[in-house]
């Protein structure tokens, strides 16, 4: 019997998702307001940078093209069972899963052909929240970053200083459902692995497991947007404009002097102008960003060429003799991942999470409304591990793993008890040398190209390996059983035959990276090249993939980028 069962899977989006933000239209009041600094979205990257400019007394306008998200920040989405809290289906941690169901998931950008938040704290909203103190190799020259970026330790520590991790969210300090990680923990002993608790050091990560680590507080989720963005809008120099979406940079040759955006009441037709010698800083993500490049002239010819035949976008653009031809959209990477299931008798699949919306658990519900403590603390993940495999290029690739109850696709010849299913995911990371490309289609859908995993062999190879290292004794662990893929496929067939896009692991870097005049497309101090006062400060600038997750890599950089943007000259020439 060949069993083929989908639950509650993590799709791929289409464009075609329900568009519920609003897009705000309101008349002009005529009373523009000319700022220092302009920032694009509120994602790990744009919080960040716009708090740190906020602080430093910088007359700051943000940006963000969706609405609330966290009850603290205006949000409502909340099921039945929260009646009566603030809370939302952003802050329940628990929650996690459902950002994958219902009717109307007005969280995901409905222009972007993959997952993407389009909600106040961008991908941090809706996120697994699993946050990793960065290693220096993740800002190493090796991994593409210049050299005045690999002393990266002083801005990760004002991160954590602000956002620490943790490993047990719950408000009564106890762990829940952890048998999942029990059994990981005795596969991984099999294989030489050690225990730690993974943020005490971010440099060892070769055969090493931990509890998963969370940027969590209170049992809550955080993020930058329980802490960066909640210091940002308490200050009066900054404002703070949701439900905008800014279309592309009005230019004046090299020099930006403002943003178009869809908000008539910011400006004349929605232009919002910087003060002498302002800048503006593009963090609306690793597709939003490169799509308001290309609206703005800058990007490959090709990319612009689209924007141009659009009947409203292409009269926005500058004249073509000012079009900036730079690799934005190359060099894209995305950790593969594979997923592989299991059995054990010890573990609770939680019906892989699919009631927790309409109908949860009773007593795990009451817990967490009590006092944030309790199953629903947490999301699915339970613990995660990473070990380094050399390549036959001579080169160093890390496969990460995170292990969690239920699972989302079964294909197995085994019979099964469906209570018992696990899940442990695979990436490849730091060390992926495929690369891919995104764009724009003729819509202005943002979109891969040229789809990122596995266009290296030997990434593939090392994958394979990994997983055979992985599974190779499963049989020492008393009551575990592999039954995606079982005993009817290989590892090299599974791995060969996985649908490229259920690789996606929605850790999308490199699409505005930073690197030496013509190969990158930011300088070293994040400015794009060929403009004047022009930045990027999101995952999209980050060259290769870092070690884990990537929000704290992101969050990290920011505050290294913020520095590195207000310490250059007040009156920059390009
Ligand atoms: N990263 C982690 O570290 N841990 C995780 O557990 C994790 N899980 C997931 C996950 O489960 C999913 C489903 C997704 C989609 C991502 C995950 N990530 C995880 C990745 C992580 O969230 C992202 O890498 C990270 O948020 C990227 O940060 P950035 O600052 O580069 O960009 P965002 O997409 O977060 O934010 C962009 C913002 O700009 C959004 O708020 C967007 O609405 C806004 N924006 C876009 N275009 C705009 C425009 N034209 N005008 C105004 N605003 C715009």
């Amino acid at each position: 019997m060949l069993l083929s069962i989908f639950i509650g899977s993590l799709p791929l989006l289409s464009a075609a998702v329900p568009q519920t933000t609003q897009q705000t239209s309101t008349p002009s009041t005529g009373a523009t307001e000319s700022y220092d600094y302009i920032v694009v979205g509120t994602g790990a990257g744009g919080l960040v940078v716009a708090d740190r400019l906020s602080e430093a007394g910088k007359k700051v306008l943000l940006l963000e093209r969706g609405g609330p998200s966290l009850g603290s920040t205006g949000g409502m989405d909340q099921p039945n069972w929260l009646n009566g809290t603030s809370l939302t289906r952003f802050d329940v941690p628990g929650l996690f899963q459902s950002m994958f169901q219902g009717n109307d998931p007005f969280w995901w950008c409905n222009d972007i052909a993959v997952n993407s938040g389009c909600l106040l704290g961008g991908g941090t909203a809706i996120n697994g929240g699993l946050y990793w103190y960065p290693p220096d190799s993740d800002f190493a020259v090796a991994n593409g970053w210049p050299p005045s970026w690999t002393s990266h330790q002083r801005y990760t520590t004002k991160m954590t200083a602000r956002l620490p991790s943790t490993d047990h969210p719950s408000t009564d300090g106890q762990r829940y459902m952890m048998q999942v990680a029990d059994v990981t923990a005795a596969l991984l002993e099999t294989q030489g692995y050690t225990s730690m608790t993974i943020n005490d050091a971010p440099n060892t990560k070769d055969r090493v497991y931990g509890y998963s680590a969370y940027s969590f507080l209170n049992g809550r989720r955080a993020g930058p947007i329980g802490t960066y963005y909640h210091t940002a809008v308490g200050r009066s120099n900054l404002v703070y404009k949701q439900y905008t979406t800014v279309l592309n940079v009005v230019r004046k040759g090299a020099d930006i002097i403002g943003v178009k955006t869809n908000n008539t009441s910011l400006g004349l037709d929605g232009v919002v102008p910087l003060m002498p010698n302002g800048r503006v800083i593009l963090s609306a993500g690793a597709y939003g960003t490169p799509r308001i490049l290309f609206r703005s002239g800058i990007g490959p010819t090709d990319m612009i060429d689209i924007v141009k035949s659009d009947a409203f976008a292409g009269p926005l653009l500058p004249p073509r003799e000012q079009w900036i031809d730079l690799p934005v959209g190359y060099n894209v990477s995305d950790n593969p991942s594979i997923t592989l299931v299991f059995t054990h008798p010890s573990v609770d699949a939680y019906d892989n999470w699919r009631p927790i919306w309409d109908n949860p658990r009773p007593a795990d519900a009451a817990q967490y409304v009590r006092d944030q403590s309790g199953v629903f603390s947490q999301p699915s993940s339970r613990l995660n591990f990473w070990r380094s495999y050399k390549g036959c290029d001579g080169k160093t690739r890390w496969l990460q793993g995170t292990a969690r109850p239920g699972a989302s696709s079964i294909t197995t010849a085994y019979p099964y008890n469906a209570s018992q299913i696990m899940t442990i995911t695979t990436y490849l990371s730091t060390g992926v040398t495929s690369r891919g490309r995104i764009g724009i289609d003729a819509n202005i859908t943002a979109l891969p190209l040229i789809e990122p995993w596995f266009t290296e062999p030997i990434d593939r190879e090392i994958m394979i390996q990994g997983i055979k290292d992985l599974v190779g004794n499963v049989d020492q662990v008393s009551g575990l059983t592999l039954i995606t893929p079982d005993n009817t496929t290989t590892i090299e067939n599974y791995v060969n035959g996985y649908a490229k896009r259920r690789m996606n692991s929605n850790h999308w870097v490199g699409s505005c990276a930073i690197g030496p005049r013509g190969k990158g497309v930011v300088d070293e101090s994040t400015r794009v090249y060929g403009t004047k006062n022009l930045f990027v400060v999101d995952a999209s600038i980050i060259p290769s993939l870092p070690m884990g997750n990537p929000h704290g890599t992101i969050m990290a950089m920011a505050e290294q980028a913020a520095a590195k943007i207000m310490a250059l000259p007040a009156d920059l020439v390009n």
